[in-house]
């Protein structure tokens, strides 16, 4: 990057970041989203592990619950104990312990969760409009490219995490190269959220090195289940609970924007998948901000305060020529930090993408109900489908990593600076 660099701290230019949630509304549980108050957190005993021996495991009915199955609920047991000190000993064996548990689904809250508030961020889009190949993309580049430039490692926080991301996301797109089932309705059976720890070292020129931790809790919700109105229980507490929101739309499912496709592209069907007028992306979003605005308890008219990222996927289906010499084409610059500039350009465009193409109320709308959105476009595949296998490129993902990084600017974990020195 040339020029002066005018560095903008994370908190924001335009519009000040969402604030914390207040600790003293203790956490929400990324796993079952019940807000749970500091002294109400549980502890689990460290059990046999150690030099010194534990407690012997248990089955907890309460995880097994959650997921459904007995398999990895043998523990050792929770035991309530004061939860600020973060450390508590256990009553029948009489060793400290710091791993705690939510009071309601017994799932572990790691300590830098307790202790850094959490963000959930949710992702939600109709059916088709590319959810889980974008949770498979994003969370592999976060873990590699992404989370280098950063200073950041992501850690899953429980091993069903490791195990579900690698059996459903990494493994079939990634290694095997294939497409993505469609996700099934959470009416068909229980479905986690993936929960991860994203730290950030931040260096101060003056000050010593600084850790940010944020919680990443990502559901890949089931287009399907956001057609109607009767959400289940565990979707409306996961919206409820959200402090961003990134909204993926498939750009051939807006009206005028099939002028904009490539030609036969491989892939692009004859007609959009939804003529099912549910499924239309303004459906779709109206649906989410009327769950929204039943938790915040706001007025119609009055602008949603949680951040909302709206990202147009797929971008690499439109015609070369729409993207020739404009922001979405080049690549993003700056290491470490939101280039401002670049962003400003690339929601111009995209904005003007949705009036071209006959969707400016969605735009319209977005502005009056939310106090803070910011439009993205973005390829996690980078190129086509070849059948129901990624194209022979391999997955190379573009500008996949944008709505997050706005998200870590919008919580002042990601400093904006602007090139241009403005
Ligand atoms: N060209 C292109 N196609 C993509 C991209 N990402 C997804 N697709 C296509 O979109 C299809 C649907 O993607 P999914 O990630 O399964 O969509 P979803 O939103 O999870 O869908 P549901 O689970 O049904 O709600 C894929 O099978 C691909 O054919 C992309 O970056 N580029
Ligand atoms: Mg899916
Ligand atoms: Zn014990
Ligand atoms: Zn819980």
């Amino acid at each position: 990057m040339t020029g002066p660099l005018a560095r903008v701290p994370g908190a924001g230019s335009r519009q000040r970041p969402a604030r914390p949630r207040a600790s003293r509304k203790g956490v929400t549980c990324p796993y079952c989203f019940a807000s749970v108050a500091p002294q109400r957190i549980l502890f689990r005993c460290r059990g046999q592990s150690g030099r010194r021996q534990g407690c012997a495991p248990v089955l907890d009915e309460e995880l097994a619950a959650y997921t459904g199955s007995t398999a990895g609920a043998s523990l050792p047991p929770v035991f309530s104990a004061s939860g600020r000190a973060g450390r508590a000993d256990c009553p029948d064996c009489g060793l400290p312990t710091g791993n705690r548990a939510c009071p309601e689904c017994h799932n572990p809250l790691p300590s830098a969760y307790c202790d850094s508030p959490g963000r959930i961020v949710a992702l939600v889009g109709a059916k088709n409009a590319g959810k889980s190949t974008y949770i498979a993309v994003l969370l592999h580049e976060l873990m590699n490219r992404v989370g280098t430039e950063l200073d950041a490692s992501l850690v899953a926080c429980d091993d069903r995490t490791i195990e579900r991301y690698k059996r459903d996301f990494a493994r079939p797109l990634l290694e095997e190269r294939r497409l993505l089932p469609t996700t099934a309705s959470a009416a068909t059976g229980p479905r986690e959220p993936l929960v991860y720890l994203l730290t950030r070292t931040r260096k101060g020129r003056f000050s010593r090195p600084r850790n940010d931790s944020l919680a990443l809790v990502l559901f890949d919700t089931a287009g399907e289940d956001l057609r109607s109105r009767e959400v289940t229980d565990l979707h409306l507490r996961y919206l409820e609970a959200a402090d961003a929101i990134i909204f993926l739309i498939d750009p051939l499912e807006l009206p005028g924007a099939r002028s904009g496709v490539r030609d036969g592209a491989p892939g692009t069907p004859a007609v959009p998948h939804s003529r099912d007028p549910d499924g239309e992306p303004l459906n779709v979003i109206a649906r989410v901000t009327e769950t929204l605005r039943q938790r915040h308890g706001t007025r119609p008219g009055v602008p949603l305060p949680v951040p909302v990222a709206v990202a147009l996927t797929k971008i690499d289906m439109l015609r070369p020529g729409l993207l020739e010499q404009s922001a979405l084409h080049r690549s993003r610059s700056g290491q470490g930090v939101l280039d401002l500039d670049d962003r400003d350009a690339v929601h111009e465009q995209v904005r003007a993408l949705l009036h071209e193409w006959q969707a400016g109320q969605l735009d319209t709308y977005l502005g009056q109900q939310f106090a803070d959105h910011a439009l993205f476009g973005l390829s996690a595949l980078g190129a086509a489908p070849e059948g129901e296998r990624v194209g022979a490129g391999g997955v190379r993902p573009y500008r996949a990593e944008d709505p997050l990084l706005w998200l870590l600017h919008r919580f002042g974990m990601l400093d904006g600076v602007r090139p241009g020195g403005a």
